[in-house]
């Protein structure tokens, strides 16, 4: 996949998709990801990206000019990549988008800082998405998190395919709590049944305490899982246990 970033500040990129698995996945070919100095595309000896606002007001807006013809540039050298604007206005950024993005050649992201973009911006994007409601000093850090969240779901990227699969919220639930070495760690021990070498209860105890998470911190997710009869049982037992506490 070719990823495309268009921006004012292109180092903030160098090191999070130099190192680790997406810088991996970069040396391997797998990906490459590219920024675009927005300046490039400025007029005048000041090659001015943002203005004042139009009515008055705080702050700064991204004039839409430099904008527009670094796409006009950008749709041509990444032809067939959807163009996506960084804003907190966006669409919330979700594991769907994350599985849907990764099915492209390419993606273009467009960031943005000071206190947003000329509107007319959004005329030249195919999609806008925030991260979030919380609110970043740009849309810099927005497009490395979406970023690292697809680059992980590129075939090859992460040692085994696998591993994707397992995630929190692909199948809409939380992961179950893992464990490894020490078997007593200050008092607290390893559950028996993960050393008991019963695959079966193994697997079983291991949904049980992904309902009973999910049902703890997100119960909300639970409305939209894919449970089936046996979910459904456990469930309803996690639900009488957390009852009896009360
Ligand atoms: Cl995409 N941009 C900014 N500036 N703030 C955000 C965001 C994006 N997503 C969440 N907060």
């Amino acid at each position: 996949m070719k990823i495309d970033i268009l921006t004012l500040f292109p180092g903030l990129f160098d090191s999070p998709f130099s190192e680790s698995i997406i810088g991996k996945a970069q040396q391997r070919g797998l990906l490459k990801v590219q920024t675009h100095f927005l300046r490039d595309w400025a007029e005048g000896k000041h090659k001015i990206t943002d203005d004042t606002p139009y009515g008055g007001g705080d702050g700064m807006v991204m004039k839409p000019e430099p904008i527009g013809r670094a796409l006009d540039d950008l749709r041509v050298s990444s032809s067939g990549s959807p163009v996506l604007l960084m804003t907190p206005q966006g669409k919330q950024f979700r594991q769907e988008d994350a599985e849907r993005l990764a099915g492209h050649d390419g993606l273009i992201f467009v960031c943005g800082r000071y206190e947003g973009f000329d509107e007319r911006v959004r005329y030249l994007v195919d999609e806008e998405f925030s991260i979030g409601d919380y609110v970043l000093t740009g849309g810099e850090p927005a497009a490395m998190v979406m970023i690292d969240a697809i680059g992980r779901l590129l075939p090859g990227v992460l040692g085994c395919d696998t591993s994707a699969a397992g995630d929190s919220f692909s199948d809409g639930l939380l992961e179950y709590p893992q464990y490894t070495r020490p078997e007593d760690f200050r008092g607290w021990p390893v559950p028996d049944v993960l050393r008991s070498g019963n695959h079966a209860a193994i697997a079983r105890w291991r949904r049980q305490e992904q309902l009973r998470r999910t049902y703890q911190r997100r119960p909300e997710l639970l409305e939209a899982a894919d449970l089936d009869a046996e979910d459904r049982r456990m469930l309803e037992f996690i639900r009488q246990e957390a009852g009896e506490e009360e």
